[in-house]
This record gives structure tokens, C-alpha cells and sequence, in this order.
């Protein structure tokens, strides 16, 4: 397991890559482009660049989250051949750098769904929240308005302003996209970047939808193991795999995780492990909390022997974080209770690998 931290660049951040190397036993960050536009191919120059100031920090970059799809891929449009080639030609690109793991969603229009970005907890922290009720008494826009207020000035990937410029345009397209034509253009982008991936060394790793399941009507996907499945079977390949998104997919109790990552790990699909804890109260309500088994309704202790018994050698990621100690910056991506993640799981792996030695 190679423990991965996400950095947004320098630019994006509030604090430098020399505070993250610091974090004990860390392999590599988790890095993107977040300057170029989704559809248009990442330059060589840029990334040789990123990975140049990753590396002069003595950490690895390996691993990419995320080259995001563009919605007309998503929606089988004409067009999309031309977004499919530069979507190649980044991975080309990727690989020249030394890239092994590409992070992606499938999610049509909305990409991350919280109803709250800082929730505060009883002990005084914020974290991300979702409820259900809440977003019944949004409208798509209200709700995108909201996430740009509520992130005071901060860039949210994923919610990026031009792309939800034309909201009610997207969704008018979206009315002939039910799931089954959703798969059938993954299916189809899958085909066509697949062997290119294969060729590069790069492994591809869907992240499952957050939460798992439909957000205003749109058709959602990426939820469950039967569908993960469906989505490994779609290109026979080791490079055509999955992000196994603890907190996501634990959104829905129905997921049991530590089966899930048993399940594809045996299959040699999971390329990326992304671990948070989550809070859940009841259907469709939950609070994103802090890593500890105890503090939310996923068994961390457990999804960690899930990943050690399968032999798991990719990278391995804190998801989300508390806000805590006064930090201010992105909601979910603060650096101290990612920090406070990490040797967590770290204690976790370490204590595994001691039983085993022992024995
Ligand atoms: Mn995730």
C-alpha cells in the first residue's frame, strides 16, 4: 500500500508541499491539472512541471485524480469521438511522466453532492454533511449557487462556474439518458481508451458516484458491486478498474465495503483506495466524520484488513478530513485531520503486518 496524500498545487492550497512531506510515511500526492479546460488535452509541459515540484519535495507522483470526462462522452454526442482522442492524448501524456493510476468519474453533470460544507459537529469541528430533505427543496441551480457560496471564493473541483453555466441545457439533454444508455457510453469511451491505457501502463480507476444514488433525476451508475461489476465486464482488462471510495459507496448501508474491496481485489480491478468514515442517521442522511472506527458507521479497522488481505500494493488515500484547530481552506481537503487520517491508518496496517510477522 503506497499512502497518498491529495494536493492541489500550490496555487490552490493553503499550505505547502513541505508541511504534507512531513506527514509520516507518506509515498506520493495525488496530483491534477486544475488550469485546463475539461475535454482538452493536458500539455506535457504542465505536468512535467507538477511532477518536477512533487518530486523536489522527496514525494512520488504517481497517481492522477482526476482527468474528468466531458459531459458531451457522458451523453453519447457527436462529438465526443474528438474529446475521446484528447483524452488519449492526455494519457500519452500522463504516461511520459511516469503516471500509473488515473482517477475518473462518471457522474452527468453534478459531481460530488453535499447539501452542507461545514456542519459543525459537537466538539467543535466542520465537516461536509448530505441530507436528503434538504436537497428536496433545492432546484439544481439553487443548489449549484449554494455550493459556490458556501465554499467562500474556494475552488471546488467539480463545480467549477463554466460548467454550470448552462445548467437546464444539460438536464434537457439528460432526459434521454436513462442508466442503460449511460453504460452503453461508458461502454463506449471504455473501448476506445482502454487499449490506449493498456499500451501506456496506466491504470484506469473509476470512482464510484457520491453519494450512490440519482441526484435530481439524473441517472447514476457508479453505486454498487453489482454495477462496479457490470462496469469491469464492459473491457476485459486489468487497466479498466475501479477507486474503491469507502465513504461514498458507504452512503448506502446495502454496500458492504470490506466484501466489495475482497471482491474486485481478487479480480485485480482495484487500482486506488480512498478511506473516510462516514456518519449515517438515517437513509440519506449522514455527516462525513473523522477516520476513527468508532466516530461514524463504517468500519475502518475492517476495509483496512479488507486491503491488506487482498495484498494491496496501490496507492491509498485519507479522503476527506474534519476542519479542525482553526484550519481554514477547502471544506473535506484541510490538512491536519487528513494528517490525523493517515497515522490512523497507518497504526491500522502497521499492527496487521506485526501479526503476521509474529506468527
Ligand atoms: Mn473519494
Amino acid at each position: 500500500m503506497k499512502m497518498s496524500f491529495r494536493w492541489y498545487g500550490q496555487q490552490n492550497e493553503s499550505f505547502p508541499l513541505q508541511y504534507v512531506r512531513q506527514i509520516p510515511g507518506l509515498h506520493g500526492v495525488v496530483g491534477a491539472l486544475f488550469d485546463v479546460p475539461v475535454g482538452e488535452v493536458w500539455p506535457l509541459d504542465k505536468i512535467f512541471a507538477l511532477k518536477r515540484e512533487v518530486e523536489s519535495a522527496g514525494l512520488a507522483l504517481e497517481t492522477i485524480e482526476s482527468v474528468n470526462v466531458h459531459e458531451v462522452i457522458k451523453l453519447g454526442g457527436p462529438a465526443r469521438d474528438r474529446y475521446i482522442e484528447n483524452y488519449s492524448q492526455t494519457l500519452r501524456n500522463l504516461a511520459q511522466i511516469g503516471i500509473k493510476v488515473v482517477c475518473y468519474n462518471f457522474m452527468p453533470v453534478f459531481d460530488w453532492t453535499r447539501t452542507e460544507l461545514a456542519k459543525t459537529l459537537p466538539d467543535g469541528s466542520q465537516v461536509l454533511a448530505y441530507d436528503a430533505r434538504v436537497l428536496r427543496e433545492l432546484t439544481p441551480e439553487k443548489m449549484a449557487a449554494k455550493m459556490q457560496q458556501d465554499a467562500k471564493g474556494v475552488m471546488l473541483t467539480g463545480w467549477e462556474k463554466e460548467r454550470l453555466q448552462s445548467l437546464q441545457l444539460l438536464f434537457d439533454q439528460y432526459k434521454h439518458i436513462d442508466e442503460d444508455a449511460l453504460f452503453a457510453n461508458l461502454g463506449y469511451f471504455l473501448r476506445a481508451i482502454i487499449p490506449i491505457a493498456e499500451q501506456c501502463g496506466i491504470k484506469m480507476a473509476i470512482h464510484p458516484d457520491d453519494p450512490p444514488w440519482s441526484v435530481f433525476g439524473l441517472p447514476r451508475i457508479t453505486t454498487c458491486r453489482a454495477n462496479l461489476q457490470r462496469i469491469v465486464d464492459l473491457v476485459d482488462s486489468p487497466s479498466n478498474g475501479l477507486t474503491l471510495c469507502s465513504g461514498s459507496l458507504g452512503a448506502n448501508p446495502a454496500n458492504d465495503i470490506p466484501a466489495i474491496i475482497r471482491h474486485f481485489g481478487k479480480q485485480g480491478r482495484l487500482h486506488f483506495g480512498h478511506v473516510r468514515n462516514i456518519k449515517i442517521h438515517e437513509p440519506g442522511v449522514f455527516d462525513e466524520s473523522s477516520h476513527k472506527t468508532d466516530d461514524g458507521s463504517l468500519d475502518i479497522v475492517e476495509i483496512m484488513q479488507a486491503y491488506w488481505d487482498i495484498g494491496f500494493d496501490g496507492p491509498l488515500r485519507p479522503d476527506h478530513g474534519r476542519m479542525i484547530w482553526g484550519e481554514t481552506g477547502r471544506p473535506g481537503y484541510g490538512l491536519y485531520d487528513r494528517g490525523l487520517g493517515i497515522m490512523y491508518l497507518h497504526g491500522i496496517w502497521d499492527t496487521l503486518n506485526k501479526q503476521i510477522s509474529r506468527e
